[in-house]
C-alpha cells in the first residue's frame, strides 16, 4: 500500500497535476476477484458474441458452447441448459446461470477487471459510458426490432411520431461526432454493447447507412481491433448464418410528423 502511494506521488509529480485524478482512480480501484469458470452458450452472429468479444479483449479464459453452422442445434443446447428463458447469451458463471449481456459485461468488468474497459467512476466519461451500456438494449435494440416487426407486417409510408429507428441511430451518430468511442475517450464495454444493434440497424435496412458516417467510421475502427477479429474467428467461423431478411425499404427519410395535441 505504502509503495503504491509513493509511486502515485512521484508519477503525479512527473506528469503534472492534470493527470492526478486519473491516476488516483486507478490506484484506488479494488483488486480483481478471481474469475470463476465461465461457459458461454452461444448462437453464431447473435448477442452472445458480446461476451466472447469481452473475454477476448480482457484475455480471460472461457468455454464456448454452440453447434457450428446449426442455429437450431445451438438453441437446443441453450434450451437444455436453461429451458425457461433460452436466450443467447446464457452464461454459466461458476454455479450461477446468467442472462442479459449488459449485466454480464458489467459484472465481469466490475468484479474481475477493475480499471479496464470502463472509465473511472468519477470521470466525465462514466455517465456516457453507462448510458450507452443501457441504451444499446433498452432503447436502440428495442425500437429497432419493434420497427422491424411492424414494418415486415406493413411497410411504413412515413416516419412514426414515436422515437423510431432513424432517431435512435441518429442519437448515436451525434455522440460519435464528438467522441471517438461510446466510452468517451477510450474504447469500453459500451462499444461492445452497441455493435450488435448498430449492425442490425443497417444490416436489416432499418436505416439508410450513408446517413450515418460517424457510425460507419466507428464500425471500421471496431472491426480492426484484434480482439474483435479473434471473436469473429471463434464465434462466427463461417460468417453470418441464418440472418433475418433485410427490409425491402426503410422508413422514408425526413422529419417526423409533429405530435398532434391531445384531443
Ligand atoms: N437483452 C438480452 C437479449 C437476448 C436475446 O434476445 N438474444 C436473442 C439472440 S440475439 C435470442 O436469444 N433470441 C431467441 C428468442 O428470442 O427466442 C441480452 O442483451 O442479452
Amino acid at each position: 500500500m505504502k509503495q503504491s502511494m509513493g509511486r502515485r506521488a512521484s508519477l503525479g509529480a512527473l506528469v503534472g497535476l492534470a493527470a492526478a485524478p486519473l491516476i488516483a482512480s486507478k490506484a484506488s480501484a479494488k483488486p480483481a476477484s478471481p474469475l470463476p469458470p465461465i461457459t458461454i452458450y452461444h448462437l453464431e452472429g447473435r448477442r452472445s458474441e458480446r461476451i466472447v468479444w469481452l473475454m477476448e479483449e480482457l484475455g480471460f479464459p472461457y468455454d464456448l458452447k454452440f453447434k457450428r453452422g446449426d442455429l437450431a442445434g445451438s438453441m437446443a443446447l441453450i434450451r437444455q441448459f436453461s429451458p425457461v428463458v433460452p436466450m443467447a447469451p446464457t452464461v454459466k458463471y461458476g454455479d450461477q446461470v446468467l442472462v442479459e449481456s449488459g449485466a454480464i459485461i458489467e459484472l465481469i468488468l466490475s468484479r474481475h477487471a477493475p480499471g479496464r474497459l470502463q472509465p473511472a467512476l468519477d470521470s466525465r466519461d462514466y455517465p456516457d459510458h453507462l448510458m450507452w451500456m443501457h441504451y444499446a438494449e433498452g432503447s436502440l435494440a428495442a425500437r429497432l426490432f419493434s420497427d422491424y416487426r411492424a414494418w415486415t407486417a406493413q411497410p411504413p409510408k412515413q416516419r412514426s411520431r414515436l422515437v423510431d429507428s432513424e432517431a435512435v441511430v441518429q442519437f448515436a451518430e451525434n455522440f460519435l461526432g464528438q467522441h471517438a468511442w461510446f466510452g468517451g475517450a477510450a474504447f469500453s464495454g459500451a462499444d461492445i454493447m452497441m455493435m450488435f444493434p448498430l449492425n442490425a440497424a443497417t444490416g436489416l435496412n432499418l436505416v439508410e447507412e450513408s446517413q450515418f458516417p460517424n457510425v460507419a467510421a466507428w464500425k471500421a475502427r471496431i472491426e480492426a481491433r484484434p480482439a474483435y477479429q479473434r471473436m469473429l474467428a471463434k464465434a462466427r467461423p463461417d460468417g453470418m448464418i441464418g440472418g433475418l431478411p433485410r427490409l425491402p425499404q426503410h422508413a422514408p427519410a425526413g422529419p417526423r410528423e409533429p405530435p398532434k395535441p391531445p384531443a
